[in-house]
Parts: C-alpha cells; structure tokens; sequence
C-alpha cells in the first residue's frame, strides 16, 4: 500500500483556503482516495484551546510564547499526521508552519528564531500559497472578527510570505485575485496531478524552512 499525501494550503485570512481545502476533500473522495481534513491551529486540544481563546482576544500571551504555542499544537499531532499518511490516507491541511512562521515575523518577532521550533514536523509533499492582495481579502465576507484580521497585520503577514516563497521554491504561489473558485480548484488539482501519478517515497520527518 503505497502512503498518502501531505498537502498544505497556506495564505491570508479570507482567501479562500477552507473552500479549496473542501473542495480537494470531496475531489479525492469522489476519486476513491482516502483523504481527511486538517486545519492548524487544531483548536479541539488543550494547546488548541488556548490557542483560540487568544485568538479571540479573551487571553493576552506574550509573543514568543503563543509562537511556541502554534508550534505545540503542530507537534501533539505529528505522529498523527505520519500514522495517517503511512496508513494510506492523504490530509489535506488548512495552514501548517509557514502561517506560524509569517504571523509571528508580522509582529515583529526574528524570522529565523520563528523557524525554529517547526524544524523536524513532517514535511508535506505539497504546499500551496493562495495569493490575494490584502486589500481585495479585506473586502470579503466575515473579515475583521479575530486578532490579526486587520489591513495593517494583514499586509505585514503578506510581506513575511514573500520572504518565505524565496526561501522555500518548493512552495507553489497560485494568484487568486478575479478567479472563480472553480478556476482556482482547477489549478489546484492539475498542479496534484505529477504528484498523484508518482508513488511516494517513503516519509521522513524533515521539515526545514
Ligand atoms: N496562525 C495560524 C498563527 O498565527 N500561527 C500559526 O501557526 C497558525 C497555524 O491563527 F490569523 C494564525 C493565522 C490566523 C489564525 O487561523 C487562525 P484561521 O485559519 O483563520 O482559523
Ligand atoms: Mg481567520
């Protein structure tokens, strides 16, 4: 049985990122592949919960320790994350360290100490950056309800990402702006393509950034 894949769908707040994660979902499972969904931060976990509270501004946490937080969060379910992808399962995950690394340097924090704590968590076979002006996301629905979804922290976030696609080549930006999501979904899967047909090499945990 060859493994699942490891696919991560990164980008600003209110780019679309759960509608393509869905989107891949019901693709792969109408394929007969199994698949299940991720989305980081995991607010069902203890880490989770803390998470969220802060995310909801009910908590204030100092800046490096909400970085290690996110990272926390990421680790208790690592070895999840490699017994479902050996197990056959490909996930599908709704941000994954870049968001860690891009929201914590958007606030100011060292951009190489923000790597750090992610180094070693499985490494997805994909990563995908959905790409839309902030000023475009900023007029979509349900914007502005949690910490960071300003136009301000939004921009500085952007700007962190960029640093991250030069570092990182393997990350595949895709430029949402004026794009159906089906255009969108078509370019997702197309860019899966290669990767569907090969067999996998067998799964390391060697996340660098
Ligand atoms: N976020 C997300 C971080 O700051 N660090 C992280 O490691 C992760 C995974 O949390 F503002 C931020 C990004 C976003 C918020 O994400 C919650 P959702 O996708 O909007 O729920
Ligand atoms: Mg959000």
């Amino acid at each position: 049985m060859s493994r699942g894949l490891f696919i991560v769908v990164e980008g600003l707040d209110r780019t679309g990122k759960s509608t393509q994660c869905a989107q891949l979902l019901n693709h792969f499972t109408a394929s007969g592949r199994k698949v299940t969904l991720m989305k980081f931060p995991d607010r069902t976990t203890n880490i989770g919960q803390m998470i969220n509270s802060y995310l909801q501004s009910k908590t204030e946490l100092n800046d490096h320790a909400i970085h290690l937080l996110f990272s926390a969060n990421r680790w208790e379910l690592s070895q999840h994350i490699v017994d479902t992808l050996n197990g056959g399962t490909t996930i599908i995950a709704d941000r994954y360290a870049y968001s860690g690394v891009a929201y914590s340097v958007a606030k100011g924090l060292n951009y190489n100490y923000c790597k750090n704590p992610d180094k070693g968590l499985p490494k997805p076979d994909k990563v995908f950056f959905l790409d839309l002006p902030p000023l475009l996301a900023q007029q979509r629905e349900d914007y502005g309800e949690e910490r960071y979804e300003s136009l301000e922290i939004q921009t500085r976030v952007r700007s962190a990402f960029v640093q991250l696609l030069q570092d990182n080549q393997y990350i595949h930006k895709l430029d949402v702006t004026r794009q159906s999501i089906e255009s969108v979904h078509q370019a997702l899967k197309q860019e899966l393509t290669p990767l569907l047909e090969s067999s996998q090499e067998p799964l390391r945990h060697t996340l660098f950034m």
